[in-house]
């Protein structure tokens, strides 16, 4: 039975159709810089948003219409979505999904009752990813709903909800194995504080680097080889997140010696709360060699919150897609669609535009960056700008040939430097010809 009877499979239909039900610029098979446009996108859509997202705020009550739920509760809620979620992903044509444990079963009275209902929602998981062929981005963990976690899970004051969280990943994580997820994310949404008063920060920090570590060791005990991420958010819900972001993320892989084995899952309106742009953070991981993933979505920069809206910004998906393509593209990773619905839309045909925005937003955003990328004069102008790093006394400093003494030679030798224009107005004057 479906759930959408009037919604056929979307469909690409090109930049001049009027159909708001069709994709005017992702063109699944159009190869582009040697790859399908699926290939690089790999756009995943996550369950969280998509199929427990209410429109519930801080001030008001669900306001989402979803009749697939009428009159149901606890595991059957739970067993009803799941047909529905597939649907949902084969008709967008989204190869990948992404959840957590706790938003696709119950939370059960007892940690084992949990664990059981979990199993029931996977059989149903795995059956309907053989089905319609849709697979897993990632899974994770839902550490930071139930009150147990209020202290956090892996920072928290008690070792008892350290444990607790602990069984609750290892299990994700055989989950995430059994049903062949790509990868395994970690946002510890209470890891960290509100009050320093009350808080051992350096202690905290230490039990989440065993916590990691512990999570690499059983990951290699089960032989999942699916790619670890840590994905980065500074506040919200707690006032400093330890994963602030991207540089702060690095710092604590390489602190505690898991650089190795956890890549970033970067998430735009993240970025925007840490006062960043979301371009600035992928830099950030790509030259570090830690660009993993994308979590998809955009804030409202008028709003000091994590809004989770859908991606509609070309500039912003241009940006994007010009740092996944000068990292070498995504393996493990993809476009994850961690972005949620406007409370005022509630139909469930919203859930279907906000989808198809996001997947063209992005599809022009990589046409775009690929345009960009076969002009040439971007990266030819960032190329001159160094050109004194290419030979004589600058590819010595590169080198590590010299040091101070020879720099003062030099210096009084060549006299005062020449100053070149960056030229940004140029530059984006440049990028919105091909926008
Ligand atoms: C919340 C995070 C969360 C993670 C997965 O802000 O984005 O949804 O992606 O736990
Ligand atoms: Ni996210
Ligand atoms: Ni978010």
């Amino acid at each position: 039975m479906s759930a959408f009877p009037d919604i056929a499979k979307i469909a690409y239909e090109g930049p001049q159709s009027k159909n708001p039900l069709a994709f005017k610029h992702y063109k699944a098979d159009e190869v582009i810089e040697g790859k399908t446009m699926r290939d690089h996108l790999r756009f995943s859509v996550v369950y969280w948003h998509t199929m427990c997202g209410n429109g519930t705020d801080m001030f008001g009550w669900g306001t989402a219409q979803r009749p697939w739920e009428a009159g149901l509760s606890g595991l059957d809620l739970a067993k009803a979505r799941v047909p529905v979620f597939f649907e949902i992903c084969e008709k967008l044509d989204a190869p990948y999904y992404a959840f957590h444990d706790r938003d696709v079963a119950p939370h059960g009275a007892s940690l084992r009752e949990s664990n059981k209902w979990f199993d029931t929602i996977v059989k149903l998981l795995k059956a309907q990813q053989k089905k319609t062929g849709v697979k897993l981005l990632w899974g994770t963990a839902q550490l930071f709903a139930h009150p147990r976690y209020a202290h956090g899970a892996a920072t928290s004051c008690d070792a008892n909800a350290f444990a607790y969280a602990a069984a609750q990943v290892k299990k994700a994580l055989e989950v995430t194995h059994e049903l062949g997820g790509e990868g395994y994310t970690f946002w510890g949404g209470r890891e960290g504080y509100s009050s320093l008063w009350n808080t051992d920060m350096k202690r905290e920090l230490e039990h989440l680097a065993k916590f990691l570590h512990m999570a690499v060791a059983y990951k290699k005990e089960i032989g999942f080889k699916g790619q670890f991420y840590i994905e980065p958010k500074p506040k919200e819900p707690t006032k400093h997140q330890y994963d602030s972001d991207a540089a702060a993320c690095l710092n604590f892989l390489r602190e505690y010696d898991l650089i190795d084995h956890l890549k970033l899952n970067l998430e735009t309106n993240h970025a925007t709360l840490a006062g960043h742009s979301m371009q600035h953070e992928m830099d950030v991981a790509g030259a570090a060699g830690a660009l993993g993933s994308i979590d998809a979505n955009t804030g409202d920069l008028m709003l000091g919150w994590d809004t989770d809206q859908f991606p509609t910004d070309i500039y912003l998906t241009t940006q994007c897609m010009l740092s996944v393509l000068k990292y070498g593209g995504f393996t493990t990773g993809g476009v994850n669609f961690d972005a949620k619905v406007r409370r005022e839309s509630f139909e469930p045909v919203d859930l279907f535009h906000a989808h198809i925005g996001g997947m063209d937003a992005f599809a022009r955003g990589l046409k775009i960056a690929a345009a960009i990328r076969a002009d040439g004069r971007l990266d030819a102008f960032v190329k001159n700008r160094y050109r004194t790093w290419d030979s004589g006394i600058g590819a010595d400093i590169e080198a590590g040939k010299v040091g101070f003494k020879q720099l003062e030679a030099h210096a009084l030798k060549f006299g005062e430097p020449k100053l070149e224009s960056g030229r940004q107005e140029f530059l984006e004057n440049l990028i919105n010809e091909f926008i």
